[in-house]
């Protein structure tokens, strides 16, 4: 085994020591066209980490027309889970002696466009965790769409990954199960070149935002179109 391949497996060893499900590499240079905030932020990295966290099954099979306060609860805390461990990340990669920067699991930049600093979608993608769904979500082979994503970019030499084969085929059923009728059901080979393509995101966060009305719901959250999908059940 290489210095390279050695080191890219010691340093996702570590990251699956913290308590991810899923650790991948992407190499930046194809995720450069996308937006991202500032638009120069990946000058300095030549690869992103994708760390996938699961959230536990059952939560899913709790909500039934609506989120339940237990899964605004757990995507918080899934929330913070991934932010820890990807400063932790950053922090044995910078003591080895590569800049890293640990990009926050949620959070929007953007408010117009409803944009973070960079995709973890896209990034998921290049690192081989993923295919994009019909839901626009990043649907992994063992849990679905059933996982929360983070990145750590950084400049550190690792082995990039590769992305995986869409397998939605002809599965409708995070379409059928959205219940403000947002995902228009088209395919991708790879990725959707714009989201409108994918999702109607006007119908999908006014959905969100009436779900914010709910008791215990403090979150845009809704789930079922993670709840719906076969992989992952
Ligand atoms: C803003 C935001 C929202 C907005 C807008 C949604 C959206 N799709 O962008 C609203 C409030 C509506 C929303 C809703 C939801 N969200 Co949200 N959201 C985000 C946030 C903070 C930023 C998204 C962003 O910047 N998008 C920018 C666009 C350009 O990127 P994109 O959506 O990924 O789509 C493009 C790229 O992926 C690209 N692409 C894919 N592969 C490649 C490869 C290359 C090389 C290139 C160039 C491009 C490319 O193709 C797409 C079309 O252009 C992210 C966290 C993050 N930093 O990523 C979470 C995130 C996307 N949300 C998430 C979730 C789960 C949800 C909800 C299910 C809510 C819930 N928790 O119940 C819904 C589902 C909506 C849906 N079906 O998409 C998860 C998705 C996890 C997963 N398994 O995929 C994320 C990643 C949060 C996380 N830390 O895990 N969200």
């Amino acid at each position: 085994m290489n210095m390279i391949d050695s080191y890219t497996d010691e340093i996702k060893g570590k990251i699956t020591g913290l308590g991810a499900n899923l650790v991948g590499v992407a190499d930046t240079e194809p995720l450069r066209q996308l937006e991202m905030h500032p638009s120069n932020l990946l000058a300095p990295f030549r690869r992103a980490i994708s760390i996938g966290v699961a959230l536990p099954r059952v939560v899913f099979d709790q909500i039934q027309n609506r989120p339940t306060p237990t899964y605004c609860s757990v995507y918080r805390t899934a929330n913070r889970f991934l932010d820890q461990i990807a400063l932790r990340t950053a922090n044995v990669l910078e003591k080895d002696g590569f800049n890293s920067l640990p990009i926050p699991a949620s959070q929007t930049v953007d408010f117009k466009n409803l944009c973070a600093a960079i995709s973890h979608k896209a990034v998921g993608r290049m690192a081989g965790l993923g295919w994009q769904g019909k839901s626009l979500l990043l649907v992994n082979p063992e849990y679905g769409p059933r996982i929360r994503l983070v990145t750590v970019l950084t400049d550190a030499p690792l082995a990039a990954d590769v992305p995986i084969e869409n397998r939605c085929g002809d599965c409708m059923s995070c379409v059928d199960a959205c219940p403000a009728g947002a995902i228009r059901g088209a395919g991708t080979e790879d990725h959707y070149n714009s989201r409108e393509e994918a999702v109607d995101l006007q119908r999908c966060l006014a959905q969100l935002e009436e779900f914010m009305r709910l008791p215990g719901i403090t979150d845009t959250v809704c789930g079922l179109c993670i709840r719906a999908c076969p992989y992952g059940r």
